[in-house]
């Protein structure tokens, strides 16, 4: 998920906010990070939105939408949930900017209503749905899932939503249907860097129909009793907890039901580093560096210890028989 970037953590300003002292104490941290090429944007960043969570939303801004808890197995992490302003303003939304603050600070221009998301391809009942409609098909539910980030940072977020196979009953797949694509906005006048080189737009994600169907895989429209910020992905979203941040598409505008497994943004972007499945396996590196472990985000600071990362994020027991007999070193 790392580009080539402008910033370099040591000389930009901000990294001088950070004290001296745990500077020097996660040095030797730091260095082994600095190899992996994360750091300089990840510094950058970290320092620029400290000051930004002190203005952006915290829970009381947007409208409620309360879920009533979730009884899907693996739906509730016991883990300490995210402060929602970290979890607000530090995002990876690239039509929004490369800088991990760049969505809380510009996504304000995306329009979340009118809104429709279109389902169509391998389907008896193909459909467009008013977002409005969308939020009524299936009662909503408070999910804590952890999402880890293949940059080697995780949360835990209480998301709001369904699972996407009471969509996927409602369209009727049809036998030929075996992946399905997800295409997000791409909207050049509200999203600065929707023609920009940085990815191929629209940002496109996709699930083999089984994983699409697993119970785990949510349609979210909300976080933390709200509806969602628009730099979360508002306001419609997935969330793949047991893959990669990125397979969670942001902000969708079409669901296609495919025969064969369609191109995904990252994976047209850099093949060898991103593959179509992207679970998170802390046996597979990257090829730039380690998946073995990461950083909760807000839990100690930037040069807090890393936790391990675990086996589909901790799914294991839910996901693991999707892909009994697959190899997921090739299938990564
Ligand atoms: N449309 C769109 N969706 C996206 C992205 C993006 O750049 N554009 N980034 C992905 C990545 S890399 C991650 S880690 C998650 C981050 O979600 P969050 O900001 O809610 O934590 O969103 C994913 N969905
Ligand atoms: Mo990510």
């Amino acid at each position: 998920m790392l580009i080539p970037s402008r910033h370099d953590g040591f000389n930009h300003p901000h990294a001088s906010e950070i004290t001296p002292r745990s500077v020097y104490e996660g040095r030797r941290d730091m260095l082994r990070w600095m190899a992996t090429g994360a750091a300089g944007a990840a510094l950058a960043s970290w320092a620029g939105r400290e000051a930004l969570a002190q203005q952006v939303a915290r829970p009381g801004k947007l409208a409620a939408l309360p879920g009533a808890k979730s009884a899907v197995a693996g739906a509730v992490a016991m883990d300490k949930l995210t402060d929602y302003k970290d979890a607000s303003t530090y995002n990876n939304y690239y039509e929004f900017g490369v800088d991990k603050a760049d969505p809380a600070r510009n996504a304000h221009t995306l329009k979340t209503s009118p809104w429709t998301v279109e389902v169509e391809g391998l389907v008896n009942k193909p459909r467009k749905f008013a977002i409005e409609d969308l939020l009524k098909l299936s009662p909503q539910e408070e999910r804590i899932y952890r999402l880890r980030c293949v940059e080697g940072w995780s949360m835990v977020i209480p998301w709001v939503g369904y699972s996407l196979a009471e969509l996927i009953k409602r369209v009727e797949p049809q036998g030929s249907a075996k992946y399905v694509e997800f295409v997000t906005l791409a909207d050049k006048a509200t999203m600065p860097y929707v023609g920009s080189r940085v990815l191929d737009w629209p940002y496109t994600e996709g699930l083999r129909l089984d994983e699409a169907m697993h119970p785990l895989t949510l349609l979210a429209f909300g976080m933390y009793g709200e509806v969602l910020p628009n730099q979360n992905g508002a306001p419609v979203r997935l969330v793949v907890p047991w893959k990669y941040g990125f397979k969670s598409a942001k902000s969708l505008v079409k669901i296609r039901f495919v025969e064969k497994e369609p191109g995904t943004a990252w994976n047209k972007a850099a093949a060898q580093e991103y593959g179509f499945y992207s679970n998170v396996n802390p046996n597979v590196d990257h090829p730039r560096w380690s998946q073995a472990t990461e950083r909760r985000i807000g839990e100690d600071g930037l040069f807090a210890k890393k936790r391990k990362t675990l086996m589909f994020n901790g799914y294991e027991q839910q996901v693991g028989q999707l892909y009994a007999g697959m190899d997921l070193k090739k299938n990564y």
